[in-house]
């Protein structure tokens, strides 16, 4: 029976040891296991091939096996690599070199021919792990930029195999890709694939440039590459598929009790005056509880902060206090320094805010061995460090900082409670927290600000959507969407919860793998675009 393969630098399930030395998997985070998990899951002719996230270095060689046995169980199929693979692999040529220079961060690039080595090498390692189990008739979709040499590799050792590959991140332009020194490799590499997946036409059109001025091909109306391969043509299709995500999950979750009991704190700990506080919660609710308590604590001899809090909820009348919430990855392509000075200067420039509107604000640790991202995050606690110490009143902190990974359902609980989401990445191929904040919101209110710079401002055309680096544009932003009527932004989120209740993570892996059928089928061929 025909199998797909899905590969991928990291398997969807995380290794951990039991004190008995047995060992347990866990699910991992993130969006490709959230997008492809399901599908793994629920179908049992479906293999998972991809980095352990064990040095084999540090196992005896029974511990592997036992390891290898634990993985293939949950089918998955673990590839081990030891710290310098996965530095000059991993660390070194996919997130120091690809990741930056497809983000347009070209001045973070580093080019080195050693990290370039090992990423061919770790490619090379895929290709045979893959070769070795697979059959002819079976289908590979290999994920991300990881694995761009792949598709050629397995297309030499295994010529009949179905081939995808699908890039999560966005496409440069060719003026950039073109800095890169390995770019025509990559680019040969790809070319061993059937179909080519891309978030938006705009990546597609910015591939399809850099294959004109680097490749010798020929490239038809309908985006179709024509290769030679043992004298015979063989066609490599390019086309867009826009990732969606589970829905159904995120809605469910957002009304758990767990994560309405963490809105519900959240709600009181911002001195929401609409929302009674869950008794079921512990620390949390309690906390916000007692915020809340202490909130008509102020006296006329308070610091002048206050009387300025006082004045400007005099201005504001009866209106609610709000929420802002924003959950990302610490990276520098998300734009958390750009969105904090925006959020600073709506303080400044919109004074009856201040005591009356708090942002939460998750930034989940990322790549914390990559020294850019330790400066990063060194930034970040600076800024919110400075913002605090600058607007917080006795009882009111303006940003509420988490620097932690936390599970789903209080994620959700966040998207909950958040009557905006600034959701701004300086470049993001996608961005899946704007569709969960919508998905978490289902129904409801809710204002979304979100960048021009990502795949999701094509389809959540109505978004507050604003230029990320343009700070005067975001603090205006921010400021409508906090005015919002509650009529209006429901208005708004109802088209666009529509339409990603239907195009879901489920249906972009079948669309995928249907095009993907399509066009490997030797008919396709002579089809004439
Ligand atoms: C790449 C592309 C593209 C984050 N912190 C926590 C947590 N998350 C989850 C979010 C979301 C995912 O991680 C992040 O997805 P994004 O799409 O926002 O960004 P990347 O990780 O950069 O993903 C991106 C995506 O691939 C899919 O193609 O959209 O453009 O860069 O699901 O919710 N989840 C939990 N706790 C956290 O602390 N549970």
């Amino acid at each position: 029976m025909a199998r797909l393969i899905i590969v991928s630098n990291r398997l969807p399930m995380s290794l951990h040891s039991r004190p008995d030395g047995t060992y347990v998997l866990t699910q991992n985070i993130g969006g490709l296991s959230t997008a492809i998990g399901p599908y793994h899951k629920s179908h049992k002719d479906c293999l998972w091939v991809g980095w352990s996230g064990i040095d084999p270095t540090t196992r005896t060689e029974d511990e592997i096996n036992a390891i290898s046995d634990e993985f293939t169980r949950h089918r998955c199929i673990p590839i081990f690599l030891d710290s310098k693979q996965i530095n000059g692999y991993y660390a070194g040529y996919s997130n120091d070199t690809l990741w930056p220079l497809f983000h347009d961060f070209a001045h973070e690039a580093k080019f080195d021919s050693l990290t370039w080595k090992a990423y061919e090498e770790v490619n090379e390692k895929f290709a045979d792990t893959i070769a070795a189990l697979a059959n002819p008739d079976d289908t590979v979709w290999v994920q991300d930029y990881h694995l761009m040499l792949l598709p050629a590799l397995l297309r030499a050792r295994q010529p009949k195999l179905k081939i995808g590959w699908f890039l999560h991140i966005p496409f440069p332009s060719p003026e950039i890709f073109h800095q890169l020194p390995n770019g025509k490799e990559l680019l040969e590499g790809l070319m061993g694939a059937d179909l080519l997946g891309f978030h938006t036409e705009d990546f597609c059109a910015n591939f399809l440039a850099s294959v004109k001025s680097m490749l010798n091909l020929g490239i038809d109306k309908g985006g179709r590459i024509s290769v030679q391969e043992d004298g015979r043509q063989r066609f490599v299709t390019v086309d867009a598929f826009p990732i969606g995500m589970d829905y159904g999950l995120y809605r469910r979750n957002a009304r758990s009790s767990l994560a309405q009991a963490m809105r519900h704190g959240i709600e009181a700990f911002s001195g929401k005056r609409t929302r009674r506080v869950s008794t079921s919660l512990s620390a949390e609710s309690r906390a916000a509880a007692e915020a809340e308590e202490s909130w008509s604590a102020y006296t006329e001899d308070d610091l002048s902060e206050v009387k300025l809090a006082q004045s400007a909820a005099a201005k504001r009348g009866t209106r609610d206090n709000k929420v802002i919430v924003s959950v990302d990855r610490l990276d520098y392509t998300k734009g958390l320094p750009e969105r904090l000075r925006a959020f600073a200067l709506m303080l400044s420039r919109y004074p009856e805010w201040v005591g009356h509107v708090t942002y939460y604000l998750l930034a989940t640790p990322s790549r914390e061995g990559v020294e850019s991202y330790r400066q990063l995050k060194e930034h970040v606690d600076q800024l919110v460090g400075e913002i605090n110490g600058k607007y917080s009143l006795l009882s009111w902190t303006p940003i509420h900082y988490i620097t932690r990974s936390l599970p789903i359902k209080p994620v959700c609980g966040i998207y909950s409670a958040g009557d905006v989401a600034l959701v701004t990445p300086l470049r993001d191929g996608m961005n899946l927290v704007a569709k969960e904040y919508l998905a978490s919101r289902d129904g409801r209110d809710g204002a979304l600000v979100l960048s021009d710079q990502c795949g999701a401002a094509s389809e959540l055309t109505d978004a507050y959507i604003v230029n990320p680096y343009d700070t005067e544009a975001v603090c205006e932003a921010l400021h409508s969407a906090l005015e919002i009527s509650s009529a209006e932004a429901k208005r708004r989120n109802a088209v666009m919860q529509a339409r990603l209740k239907y195009r879901t993570a489920s249906l972009w892996s079948t669309e995928f793998l249907s095009a993907l059928r399509q066009v490997s089928d030797p008919r396709w061929a002579d089809r004439r675009l």
